[in-house]
């Protein structure tokens, strides 16, 4: 029985669990969430009221776990392979929450919030929340840039949960504030997550949906 994975391939939360799919090359059942759909948004909320994806639905050990940094953590006790994406060395783990928690609090909400401002209908609009969006998705790019002089991936040497949680986040990120001449060592970074193959082919899948992307 596969584990059923619950997502869209162009949403950022959800390619982040992609990426650590594929870095394993866990066998998965793909439904694909379509959110602005009725039904599908009616039939998702039944295994998640909450509504937001990724969800992953092992039907195995009849579990139904939500929120992707849980997922990989999932994958990495119950579904391990090759990349060990959440390190067994405990203080190493830490640091690896710490960068997951920062990708995904810091670049890839306020990303969200640009993103989604520019599809709400006119008048409803948030500039207030979108210039602290803004403000804090400068302040995480000095950041970045600082840590990633000395590394090749988010913690270190080694590709992790938290390099999952960077690249979709990263990659978006650059798309509504780019890196520009100021963050070389993010814009490397990126540069690295793209070639890695599991986050190619998540970008490569993506590709269809791209015009949904507002400008
Ligand atoms: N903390 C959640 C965030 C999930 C999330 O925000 N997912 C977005 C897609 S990337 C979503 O479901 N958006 C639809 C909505 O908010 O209605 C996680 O890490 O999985």
């Amino acid at each position: 029985m596969y584990l059923k994975l619950y997502f869209h391939p162009f949403a950022s939360f959800c390619q982040k669990v992609l990426v650590a799919l594929y870095e394993n090359d866990t066998p998965f059942e793909p439904h694909i969430v379509d959110l602005a759909d009725e039904t599908s948004s009616a039939d998702f909320k039944k295994i998640w009221p909450i509504g937001k994806f990724p969800v992953l639905r092992d039907d195995t050990k009849d579990r139904t776990i939500p929120e992707s940094s849980i997922i990989i953590e999932y994958l990495a006790l119950h579904y391990p392979g090759k990349a060990q994406l959440v390190p067994t060395d405990a203080d190493l783990a830490w640091q690896t929450r710490l960068r997951d928690r920062f990708y995904d609090l810091y670049v890839n909400v306020p990303m969200q919030k640009i993103v989604t401002d520019r599809l709400r209908p006119a008048g409803q609009n948030h500039p207030h929340g979108v210039e602290q969006a803004m403000t804090l998705l400068r302040t995480a790019y000095r950041l970045i840039d600082q840590e990633m002089e000395t590394k090749i991936w988010a913690t270190g040497d080694a590709f992790n949960m938290a390099d999952c949680a960077a690249a979709p986040a990263l990659f978006y990120a650059n798309e509504v504030m780019p890196f520009g001449d100021a963050h070389e060592n993010a814009a490397g970074n990126l540069g690295r997550l793209m070639q890695r193959p599991s986050f190619a082919r998540v970008v490569e899948e993506a590709r269809p949906y791209r015009v949904l992307f507002p400008k």
